[in-house]
């Protein structure tokens, strides 16, 4: 009887066990990791920012416009949209010094640090990881002068105090560093000395990020006097309608001079933050930034009417933003993030025709990347839905094409990026696919988005996504590329093939 008991209660406390363990998995799961509770605290190791692990991080962030100029989008639920649809795992606050109600041009300081206040509770409560950016620009009152410095110092000491027990708050202390202010190397460097000791009193180690002379491009000539001291990264940034290959260069150098270097800001405008969009040298720049493991912060998110704004200018709405209400820009890097929405949008383009014309480059290869989830939607199975039409691709029903759409070399290996459409010829209902695309010559994987692929030394396999994985008949699936590397200029696509 008593042995009985014994069983028994072994047996309950087994079952307990169970229960436990199963609940703390679902909660865990339905509670979805974040940025931060995947990553932890970030830290400047070599050139790369890393996460508590060591391992490199690659920040994918959104700006925000000034912070006087669209208070409106500093919001739990906006921040939530760019983590779980966008892809973003970082916003910036970019609070002006200067311009439109500017911190040191007569601004309102104190709601301007409420509003500050608000988007890092709102960051830190959904895990992203948020920069606080000191966003000088045309300032006619010399932010390196004493007086600039001085009201440095006393906002970032006050952020310090308050956020110095946060693990996701980083420190940006002078947006952009420019002619007109005095903005040389040995004079940000001075400046940066200074704001760097009276943030580190306080804050031992968060990330300080130091904006580069000529609006953060002369990222080269720092490289040969950095300053001393750790988790320090130096910002670079760049609008790829202005600035291109020459301006990689200039990034390359500082690499190989062992320079950690942040994207604190970019675009795909021209640099006016308006003017036609170029996303083949938006790609390039990815594909750059991700080989060297490096983050970037997009600018901007607001409705202005203006080609860098990332909602269309008739988007009313302050956060729960569709597809349709980004605009071309905002569509271009939601792609580029792999988030959510341009899944969406892939899904229902089988139908409807994209607006976008190129094809952005998503997650690199060379960085863990963090794509916060939050509540993962189980795949169904989708046996029971597919009607009995429904076929495998096979040549018969299908053609696959790849199109070469740009390609460039970084002097040492050749670049090119490609798109592929799988097309349903037949009448019948395509419940899956796989394809097949050789080249000449040995290629290395670079970056991929929408598919699944497999990288063979001269060919490459690839299979849908859950979402494209079906095709309609008589329809296609567009929205698929790659960027691969060859040794040789002159290597190209063989083959094309459906495969079982
Ligand atoms: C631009 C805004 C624009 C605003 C202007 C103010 O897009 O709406 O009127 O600032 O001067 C930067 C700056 C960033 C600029 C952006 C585009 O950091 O503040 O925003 N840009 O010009 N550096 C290069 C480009």
């Amino acid at each position: 009887m008593k042995h009985l008991h014994k069983k028994k209660g072994l047996l309950w406390f087994g079952t307990l066990v169970l229960i436990l363990v199963l609940g703390f998995a679902t909660m865990s799961c339905t509670a979805g990791a974040t940025p931060l509770s995947s990553n932890g605290k970030l830290s400047v190791k070599g050139t790369r920012i890393v996460n508590a692990k060591g391992k490199t991080f690659q920040i994918k962030g959104v700006s925000t416009h000034g912070l006087a100029w669209f208070p409106e989008y500093v919001s739990k639920a906006a921040f939530q949209d760019l983590r779980d649809k966008w892809g973003a795992n970082t916003v910036r606050l970019a609070m002006y010094t200067a311009e439109y109600g500017g911190y040191r041009s007569g601004g309102n300081q104190a709601a301007l640090k409420a509003k500050v206040d608000e988007g890092v509770k709102a960051a830190t409560d959904l895990g992203m990881y948020v920069i606080i950016d000191w966003h000088i620009l045309n300032d006619n009152n010399q932010p390196f002068n004493k007086a600039g410095q001085k009201a440095a110092i006393s906002f970032f000491k006050e952020m310090a105090k308050k956020y110095k027990n946060h693990n996701n708050v980083l420190y940006e202390i002078c947006n952009e560093p420019n002619g007109g202010n005095g903005g040389s190397w040995s004079n940000v460097k001075s400046y940066a000395k200074a704001v760097i000791k009276a943030i580190r009193k306080i804050d031992k180690d968060a990330i300080i990020i130091v904006g580069t002379p000529t609006w953060c491009q002369d990222v080269d000539e720092v490289a040969k006097s950095p300053l001393s001291g750790s988790n320090l990264v130096y910002s670079l940034h760049f609008y790829a309608g202005t600035h291109k290959e020459s301006y990689r260069q200039k990034a390359e150098t500082a690499i190989k001079a062992g320079l950690p270097l942040l994207v604190s800001e970019f675009g795909i405008s021209d640099a006016s933050g308006n003017g036609s969009l170029n996303t083949s040298e938006g790609n390039k720049w990815i594909s750059f930034l991700n080989k060297n493991g490096i983050g970037y912060v997009a600018w901007n998110l607001s409705n202005k009417a203006e080609s860098s704004a990332l909602l269309k200018s008739s988007t009313s709405k302050k956060s729960g933003w569709t597809w349709s209400n980004l605009s071309k820009s905002g569509q271009w890097l939601v792609k580029t993030y792999g988030g959510k929405l341009a899944k969406t949008a892939t899904t229902s383009s089988s139908t409807k025709k994209t607006t976008t014309s190129k094809k952005p480059t998503t997650n690199g290869n060379t960085a863990s990347t963090t794509k916060p989830t939050t509540s993962k939607t189980t795949t169904t199975n989708k046996t029971s839905t597919t009607s009995s039409k429904s076929v495998k691709a096979t040549s018969k029903h299908a053609k696959a094409s790849v199109k070469k759409m740009s390609s460039w070399s970084d002097g040492q290996r050749y670049y090119t990026q490609y798109k592929l459409t799988v097309k349903n010829k037949s009448k019948k209902n395509i419940s899956s696919w796989k394809v097949k695309v050789s080249f000449k010559y040995p290629i290395k994987k670079n970056s991929q988005w929408s598919a699944k692929y497999s990288f063979k030394s001269k060919y490459i396999i690839i299979k849908p996504e859950a979402f494209n994985k079906k095709i309609s008949a008589k329809k296609s699936v567009t929205d698929i590329g790659f960027i691969v590397s060859s040794a040789s200029a002159n290597n190209k696509v063989t083959s094309v093939k459906i495969v079982k």
